[in-house]
């Protein structure tokens, strides 16, 4: 028996050579791919594919890069599971080799990891500050207010609570409300709540931050970068119409955004404001959304003054 695993032994060693070569050419390969070919032919490993903003593509990259990383530790991790089984499974009665520690095996899967760890939390610090970082002059201020059960966006003359609104947009239970933003502009969003705590997400700018009441004015900044119409929704569980609590982000040209700012300044409506940068008819509402059946009159859940984006229920104020 001592015999035979002296003699196995510099094949194994060989074996395990050839792993790791393997394991680093894997690593080249991948290195040698683009985030973006990696993420599309992995179904973007659960991820939206198409972030609308600067941010959104940095977080991207990092959440590729890092599930790429996951798996090439795991395939090496299986594959020294196998080998183990296959290599070692019981042949018979007479027990192996008993070993003690091995002290540089003990140092190399201690200090292995704390690299990797280290490595993972340098990219996502970088991603993260990068993400939260807020700029001296952005170029448009929204406030974003959040209520049960919906949305009201006002467009800011400046920086915090003291400045002022020169055009808002209130959902209503009828009507989604848009919130209409350039692209290629710093955007600052300022998020206060009338009630409970709500969280504004669009999912295609891979973000979300919660909102909330009081004093706390959670604030945030993108730069969108791909027009287009996108689904607003509420993603912190804030009552009972939360399900129902969605808006509409329109990202359009900043000469277009210019005109429909101006408009709502001069007092167009929303949907005036839409009609002025070409998105007549049932374009200027919402497309990706629709106002939902609260079935509000069939239910004694009522809750008084309340607005929830829901056709049937009882209506307040919506501009
Ligand atoms: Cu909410």
């Amino acid at each position: 028996m001592g015999a035979k695993s002296s003699a196995v032994r510099p094949r194994s060693a060989v074996r395990f050579a050839g792993l790791g070569l393997g394991g680093s050419a894997l690593l080249l390969l991948l290195s040698g791919c683009s985030v973006n070919g990696i993420g599309d032919a992995f179904s973007h490993f659960g991820w939206p594919s198409n972030g609308i903003s600067l941010q959104a593509h940095r977080m991207y990259d990092l959440w590729i890069a890092s599930v790429v990383a996951a798996l090439v530790v795991g395939i090496f991790v299986w594959g020294l599971i196998f080998w183990c089984i296959i290599r070692y499974r019981k042949r018979g009665d007479e027990l192996p080799v008993q070993t003690r520690f091995n002290m540089p095996m003990e140092v190399l899967y201690t200090v292995t990891p704390v690299l990797i760890v280290a490595v993972l939390f340098y990219y996502t610090a970088v991603v993260q500050t990068d993400v939260d970082k807020l700029s001296k002059n952005p170029d448009q201020v929204v406030e974003v207010v959040a209520f049960k059960w919906n949305w009201q966006f006002n467009y800011r003359d400046g920086l915090g609570e003291d400045a002022n609104t020169v055009a808002s947009t209130v959902g209503s239970s009828d009507v989604i409300p848009l919130l209409v933003l350039p692209t290629g502009e710093k955007i600052r969003f300022e998020e206060t709540s009338k009630d409970v705590i709500h969280s504004f997400w669009v999912p295609e700018m891979l973000f979300k931050r919660d909102v909330f009441p009081g004093n706390v004015r959670n604030q945030f900044e993108v730069t969108l970068d791909r027009e287009g119409r996108y689904v607003g929704r509420c993603a912190e569980l804030c009552g009972t119409y939360h399900a129902f609590m969605q808006f509409e982000l329109v990202v359009v040209s900043p000469d277009k955004f210019d005109q429909y700012l101006t408009a709502r300044k001069n007092g167009a409506t929303t949907q005036e404001g839409m009609a002025a940068i070409g998105y007549t008819g049932d374009q200027a509402y919402a497309t990706t959304t629709k106002p939902f059946d609260t079935r509000r009159q069939n239910h004694s859940w009522n809750q008084t003054n309340s607005v929830a984006s829901g056709a049937g229920a009882v209506t307040t104020a919506g501009k």
